[in-house]
């Protein structure tokens, strides 16, 4: 009996342990942020979560968008600019941050499917041919910021 119990917590820790951080490449807290001019690009942020090995993020596409780049604001000469990059790095265990100000999704002509079910559903596309389907939170200019869990 004790000995089930022994190996029953073993294997619980197991499990534990190979979801445990810098392990497996995911990405989260992603959201969109709609533009409050129609027309005009909105912004897409998450935390892109590096997994065993150093890989690149190259693509992030939407059935549901007209167009969607990866982008990254600079500043230059006091000024801010923005430019599109061909992808962003993810090295093995490490976080980066899509954020204002830093790296970002530009994103062109959200579907109002999307945005009246609150969610927009993305797939990253990573170096080494992973797929990672995630949705992101759809909030409209305005909206009060989401509350910390
Ligand atoms: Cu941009």
């Amino acid at each position: 009996m004790n000995k089930i119990a022994i190996m029953l917590a073993a294997s619980t820790s197991l499990l534990l342990a190979s979801c445990g951080q810098g392990d497996i490449l995911y990405a989260d807290n992603a959201v969109v942020n709609l533009s409050p001019v129609e027309g005009n690009p909105s912004a897409g942020y998450m935390d892109l979560h590096g997994g065993r090995m150093d890989v690149d993020l190259v693509s992030v596409i939407s059935d549901d968008v007209l167009r969607m780049e990866m982008h990254e604001t600079t500043e230059k000469d006091g000024m801010m600019t923005m430019a599109q990059l061909k992808s962003i790095p993810v090295p093995a265990g490490k976080t980066v941050k899509l954020e204002p100000g830093g790296k970002h999704l530009m994103i062109w002509g959200v579907g109002e499917g999307s945005k009246k079910r609150g969610l927009l559903t993305m797939t990253l596309i990573y170096s080494n041919d992973d797929r990672i389907e995630i949705n992101a939170v759809v909030k409209n200019a305005g909206d009060p910021a989401p509350v910390a869990e």
